[in-house]
């Protein structure tokens, strides 16, 4: 890992955001402890009650705003104004610590926290605040149909044309706190490996998909994230 990358391209999953004290979804105190995922992460779910669904990102909301970004987040926004390269942030997380911390070029392919779609007429806008069934939407006025824009099980991804674009071109992958069994997000090391990319994996524990790793940093991300990103700079 000495060379001087051109494109880099950092998947981040729930597991960056737990030094900032949120949840993850996959440990014994997850997000979905006292839900299942059933009731909650899909769009049947969400027809089926859709009150229940916004009751439980509601609660949500206000824990995910106050949230800060940890040593992992700002590490990123140095490597991004210290390293001279094409980086990416491809985040799962429906947080918006990224943002908070400063990084740039960032995409939420699972959706974010903070924002509604209209299920009527397509339109995404921002709100911190609580949503329920009987709201209308701003632009066309139709009620029942808003959502929290978070990508169900079921339904497509967002930005997968960029994403595609960035990974089969990127020369360094390199995936952050993420168990790696939710696709299409779990495929991606095998995408950027297949177009020749470096492939690191920062994790506290060995995750399913670990083989495609050329290289496993094992630790907190807020501890060893900020290591590798000095060390990049370092040799550059
Ligand atoms: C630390 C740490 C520290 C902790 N430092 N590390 C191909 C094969 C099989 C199935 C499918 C497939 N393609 C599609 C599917 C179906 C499905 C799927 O993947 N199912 C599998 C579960 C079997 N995927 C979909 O439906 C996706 N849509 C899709 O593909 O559309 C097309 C299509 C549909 C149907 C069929 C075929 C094609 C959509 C997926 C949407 C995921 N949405 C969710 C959130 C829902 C709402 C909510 O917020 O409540 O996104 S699910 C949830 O999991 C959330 C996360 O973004 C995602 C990933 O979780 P993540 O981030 O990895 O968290 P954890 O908790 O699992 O892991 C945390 C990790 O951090 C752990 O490893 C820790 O060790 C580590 N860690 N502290 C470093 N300090």
């Amino acid at each position: 890992m000495n060379k001087q990358y051109k494109n880099i391209v950092i998947l981040t999953g729930a597991g960056i955001s737990a030094e900032s004290g949120l949840a993850t979804f996959r440990s014994a105190d997850g997000l979905w402890n006292n839900h299942k995922v059933e009731d909650v992460a899909t769009i049947e779910a969400f027809w089926r009650n859709p009150d229940y669904v916004h009751q439980f990102y509601n609660e949500m909301r206000p824990e995910l705003f106050a949230a800060k970004p940890n040593a992992a987040h700002l590490a990123i926004t140095k490597l991004q104004k210290e390293y001279s390269a094409n980086i990416s942030v491809v985040t799962q997380n429906v947080d918006t610590l990224h943002e908070k911390a400063g990084n740039t070029n960032i995409y939420h392919i699972h959706g974010q926290i903070n924002q509604i779609v209209c299920l009527n007429c397509g339109h995404v806008f921002e709100t911190w605040s609580d949503v329920s069934s009987e709201d209308k939407c701003e632009q066309c006025g139709i009620a029942g149909m808003l959502k929290p824009n978070i990508v169900f099980f079921g339904e497509n991804l967002l930005y997968m044309d960029q994403v595609d674009r960035l990974l089969s071109s990127c020369d360094l992958f390199v995936s952050v706190g993420t168990s790696g069994v939710v696709y299409p997000a779990a495929g991606f090391v095998q995408v950027a490996k297949f177009g020749g990319a470096e492939t690191v994996e920062f994790n506290l524990e060995t995750t399913s998909n670990n083989y495609m790793f050329d290289r496993h940093i094992t630790g907190p991300a807020g501890t060893t994230l900020p290591q590798f990103v000095d060390e990049l700079i370092e040799k550059s």
